[in-house]
Formats: structure tokens, C-alpha cells, sequence
């Protein structure tokens, strides 16, 4: 009875705003919700041996970098035997290292020098498609009949054409007329990326195999590709007009999907302490949700893309106000206690955020790179940070079709052309969206190619401002973006407010400053960040009276709140903390 009386009065408490501090400790802690991620993208961080490739014994020169930044997981992008039709993302053999990337030895070895500095490695899951050059597939092919076949998803012609009109996401058609018997397979993104039949039970076993193999080797955890796409819609109904424009709204709402991700749960993840991100691209936060829920025991953590893709539609980027990015990051951290977001601005798919969300002019590139570190490491959620990011890198001037590497680009050409659209108006948008620009090489150095290579060549063009923008120059220089990220991940290691904290967003309707508190777990924070190139007066509630300033990007001297108004710096970007 008196226990019972107890638990009312707890209930009753939770409900009134002051006292947070007991409901937050219900969020269930997490590793994987405390730490930071960084991405790298294998083929442009570094090439140890002259090819102009990056490379696995290149990552493991820079554990050091990584370890001396401070983050704390690295996931790491397709390293897998490939044909490279999509820069691996079409996986040949599931259980071998790229040839240009070096050996599993090589392999092994990255393993145990990122575990060595207490850093997680987590891979990519790439089993919606293989790649046509898989063995599996090679075998599906050869005839009706052989065991393989159903490995894939095939469909006879529809009156000598394909079997529906479903387009791929890399131009053209979803179907690919193969093999003797002239039928056609199923690829959402390029002929080369044929997609995995998951109704088939062997193939989800080999699927799960293919996990235990890597998380035996002891990786801690995977982000999968595309997950939302692996259930198919079995009628494989037309598309209309709207629908055309929009694919993933069928290709993401496929009716098994959260059956398959339950039993890769329980036949796999449930045995392993891991963490699972689902890249949930074109997918509704509803559905996102249902993945991500704890009590369903599917995926941790998904990627929604609301926010690093604001304003974007296909390969054409909008203007864009503030207060609906705003809203956003409100919707995302409002979720229930057995959600997670993860907090990203952008990845391999996706412009630089500098140039994005920043403004990459050589006025401001830095303060605002840093702004933006400070958001993202400040945000609720689990931040992921791309490669490159951490020194401000910008957008590629692309000025020409032929420096372009990029399948989607290039699958898309013809199509947008076919359209009505010029190339020039092509090119235009694709230096605001296009994928190339992250792919760009990392820049470490002053050096021809920004110490990138040593050869001659890179397989990407190396950005031509990297004799500004790079590495050691930011190592070298105590107030640079460098410096500004390891600062803000050492803050935010040692503050639990800043990870499970409640958000508020105190000013939601300005357009011009982005400002928002994390509290209830000790001290309160007050995130100050003026997204404009214009000087703007911020004005400030009592309750904030007294705060202390413990971050900025500018050079600061009063560090108390003392007066209504903040006069804020064009990309001024200011962290205080209560008492
Ligand atoms: O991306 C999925 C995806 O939907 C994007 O390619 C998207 O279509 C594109 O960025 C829009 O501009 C994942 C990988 O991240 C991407 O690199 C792969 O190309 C793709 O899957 C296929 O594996
Ligand atoms: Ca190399």
C-alpha cells in the first residue's frame, strides 16, 4: 500500500515541469546515445600508397587525428570487394576487403588500433542489392532454375517491356532485361546494384550470416543502407505522375519491413552489444519511429533527413527559412522517451554543411563552420560528423560534367536533360546538391593534392583551396574550427545536460537566431547562434541573468549575462552554461 502511494506520488511529480531532473532519468542510457560519430569515407581520406585511392592502411595513420579530435565511434563506408559501380555500395563478396583498400589483415588491424584508443568502428550494411558482379547474382542469372534465382527479383516483360514503370533512383528504368530467359531484375539505383529478394528465408539467413561473420570479428555495430527499401511491395503496383517524382514513397512502405528488421533483431543484434543506424531516406517520421522504438527490437538509431536535405528536391535545391529548419530539430527531440534521434548535417550523399547551412565565403567559412559545431554537438541527440567537416571543408566549384565522378549524376544526365532542362541549369543546382562535393579528398595538408597522395593524381579532383583549408594548418592554429570541435566534444564528454537534457528552442519564430536551452540533468545550457551575415541584438529573458559564457567563436570579453540584449557578430555563435 505504502509503496503504492509512493509510485502515485512520483507520477504526479513527473508531470509538473520542475521536476524534469526524475523523468529524464528514465531515458534508458546508452552508450551509443552518449558517444559521437565520425564518418569516414574510405576512398577520399587518405591514400598511403601513391594510387590516388584512399586506403585502410591510410585511415590507420590518422588514429592519432581521430583520437587527438575526440570522437568516439567511427563508421566507416562500404570497405567491401566491389566493382565500384557506386564507390562499394555495391558489394561483390560481403566477406572480403576491397582490393584497393588493402586486406583483412589490414582490416584487423584498423580494428585494434581504433579499440586500442578506447574508439568504436561500426561498417555498412549494404544487403537491399548486391552488386551484379556478386556471385549470387551471377548465379540467379544463369537460369530459372537455379537455386540462386530467387536470391533476386525477377518478372517477365509486360508486352515486350518492362514488367511496371517504377523508375531507378540513378535514372532510367528499375528493370534490367538479363540472362537467357529474358526476363527482367529489379535494381532501385544503378544496373549494377541488383536488389536482394528479402521475401527468399535463405537469403535473410545469409544475410545474417554475413553480420555474425563481422560482429564475431568484434565491429561494433552497422549502419545499414537504405533499410527502409528491403520489404517489396509484392503487387508491384504502378506509379502515377506524383508518384514518379517520389519512388520512396513505394519503395520505403514495403509490408514486411518491420517483421524482417524484428527477426535480424532476434536472430542477430539481440546477441551482440551494438549499435544499429538505419539510413531512413525518403521515409515518414512515423515510420522512422516504428524502426527506432525501443520496445519493438528492431534498429537503435535512424537517419532522418529532414534536416540536412532542407529545402532539396531530387537533384534541385530550394530556398529555405530557418524557422521550418527549427521546427524540425523541435519535432526530432520532442519524440517519447523510447526514442533516440541522431543529429547530422551532412554525409557522402550531401553537400558540405559549411556550404549548405553555413556561409563557405573566406569571411566567414570559419566562424560559421564553427557555429554549425556548435549545433551539432549541442543538439539532442546522437551527433555524426562527416569527414572533413571538422576543418570547415566547402563545396567543390565544379564547372564542367567531366570532373564529376558520381553514378547518380551521371545515371540522372540523360533523364533531366530529356526533361526540358539545359545542362547549364543542371550543373547549376548540382553545385548546390550534388554528391562530389563530400567525396572531395580530405585535405591534411598545404601539400600538392593536400597531402592527400603522394601520387600524382587523385581519383577525385582535391578542392583547390586546400592550401587554406586543411588540417595541420588547423592543428597549427589554436582558434581554428579544429580546435573549435575537440573543445565542444570535451565539453560536452564531461556535461550530461548536454546529452540528456530537454530541449527547448526559446525563440522559434526568428529567422535570423537559433537559440535553445538544454536542462534537467544539473546545470542548464543556453545555445546562442546567429545564422545570418548580419550583426543582430538578440533579445535576452531575465531568467538567464547571470549565465556564464564557456564557448564562443568570436573574441568575447564580458562572460556574464548581464543586460537584456546580446549583440551578436554576423555567425556569432555563443555556449553559456547557469550558475
Ligand atoms: O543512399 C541512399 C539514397 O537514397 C541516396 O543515394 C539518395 O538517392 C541520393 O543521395 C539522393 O541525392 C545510400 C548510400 O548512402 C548511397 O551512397 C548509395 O549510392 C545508395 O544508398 C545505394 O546504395
Ligand atoms: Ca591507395
Amino acid at each position: 500500500m505504502k509503496n503504492h502511494f509512493l509510485l502515485i506520488i512520483i507520477l504526479l511529480a513527473c508531470n509538473k515541469q520542475d521536476v524534469q531532473y526524475e523523468c529524464e532519468d528514465m531515458v534508458k542510457r546508452e552508450w551509443w546515445k552518449e558517444q559521437v560519430v565520425y564518418q569516414i569515407y574510405p576512398r577520399s581520406f587518405m591514400d598511403s600508397n601513391g594510387d590516388g585511392i584512399g586506403d585502410i592502411q591510410g585511415i590507420i595513420s590518422k588514429i592519432d587525428y581521430l583520437d587527438t579530435l575526440g570522437v568516439d565511434i567511427i563508421w566507416l563506408s562500404p570497405h567491401f570487394d566491389s566493382p565500384n559501380a557506386d564507390n562499394g555500395y555495391d558489394i561483390r563478396n560481403y566477406r572480403k576487403v576491397m582490393e584497393e583498400f588493402g586486406t583483412m589483415d589490414d582490416f584487423d588491424q584498423l580494428l585494434n588500433g581504433l579499440h586500442e584508443r578506447g574508439i568504436k568502428l561500426i561498417i555498412d550494411l549494404v544487403v537491399n542489392h548486391s552488386s551484379d558482379e556478386h556471385r549470387w547474382f551471377q548465379e540467379s542469372m544463369s537460369s530459372k532454375e537455379n537455386p540462386y534465382r530467387d536470391y533476386y527479383i525477377w518478372k517477365p516483360g509486360n508486352n515486350g517491356k518492362e514488367p511496371n514503370n517504377w523508375p531507378s533512383f540513378f535514372g532510367g528504368s528499375a528493370w534490367e532485361q538479363a540472362g537467357p530467359d529474358g526476363e527482367y531484375y529489379l535494381h532501385y539505383f544503378a544496373k549494377k546494384q541488383p536488389d536482394l529478394n528479402w521475401e527468399n528465408p535463405k537469403l535473410r539467413e545469409e544475410v545474417y550470416d554475413i553480420m555474425r561473420y563481422w560482429l564475431d570479428k568484434g565491429v561494433d555495430g552497422f549502419r545499414m543502407d537504405v533499410i527502409p527499401l528491403i520489404s517489396k511491395h509484392q503487387d508491384f503496383p504502378e506509379m502515377d505522375e506524383e508518384m514518379l517524382n517520389h519512388p520512396e514513397w513505394i519503395y520505403a512502405s514495403g509490408p514486411r519491413l518491420h517483421e524482417f528488421l524484428n527477426e535480424m533483431n532476434r536472430k542477430v543484434l539481440s546477441n551482440y552489444d551494438v549499435m544499429t543506424v538505419g539510413e531512413a531516406f525518403g521515409v515518414s517520421p512515423e515510420l522512422t519511429q516504428r524502426m527506432t522504438d525501443e520496445r519493438r527490437n528492431e534498429i537503435d538509431l535512424a537517419f532522418l533527413f529532414d534536416i540536412a536535405r532542407i529545402g532539396r528536391d531530387n537533384w534541385t535545391q530550394n530556398e529555405w527559412k530557418l524557422n521550418e529548419w527549427k521546427a524540425l530539430f523541435t519535432m526530432q527531440s520532442a519524440l517519447d522517451r523510447f526514442h533516440w534521434p541522431t543529429i547530422f548535417l551532412t554525409n557522402h550523399d550531401n553537400p558540405r554543411s559549411v556550404s549548405k547551412f553555413g556561409n563557405d565565403s573566406p569571411e566567414y567559412r570559419a566562424a560559421s563552420a564553427k557555429l554549425l559545431a556548435m549545433l551539432l554537438l549541442t543538439q539532442r541527440g546522437t551527433p555524426f560528423l562527416y569527414q572533413g567537416e571538422e576543418i570547415g571543408m566547402t563545396n567543390y566549384p565544379f564547372t564542367s560534367f567531366e570532373q564529376f565522378d558520381d553514378v547518380e549524376i551521371k545515371g540522372n544526365y540523360d533523364d533531366v536533360l530529356a526533361s526540358g532542362v539545359s545542362a547549364e541549369t543542371y550543373l547549376a543546382e548540382l553545385n548546390k546538391s550534388g554528391r562530389d562535393h563530400a567525396r572531395t579528398p580530405m585535405q591534411w595538408s598545404d601539400t600538392i593534392l593536400g597531402g592527400f597522395t603522394d601520387g600524382e593524381n587523385s581519383w577525385l579532383g582535391v578542392n583547390p583551396n586546400y592550401d587554406e583549408i586543411n588540417a595541420e594548418t588547423d592543428i597549427r592554429n589554436p582558434n581554428s574550427v579544429f580546435h573549435f570541435y575537440r573543445r565542444l566534444l570535451d565539453i560536452r564528454k564531461d556535461n550530461e545536460s548536454l546529452i540528456y537534457g530537454e530541449y527547448l528552442d526559446i525563440d522559434p519564430d526568428n529567422n535570423q537566431v537559433f537559440a535553445y536551452t538544454r536542462s534537467g540533468v544539473g546545470d542548464t545550457y543556453l545555445v546562442v547562434l546567429n545564422m545570418s551575415d548580419e550583426a543582430v541584438s538578440f533579445d535576452i529573458n531575465n531568467e538567464f541573468k547571470g549565465y556564464n559564457l564557456i564557448l564562443c567563436n568570436t573574441e568575447r570579453t564580458d562572460d556574464i549575462i548581464g543586460q537584456e540584449q546580446l549583440k551578436l557578430q554576423p555567425w556569432e555563435a555563443r555556449l553559456y552554461r547557469s550558475n
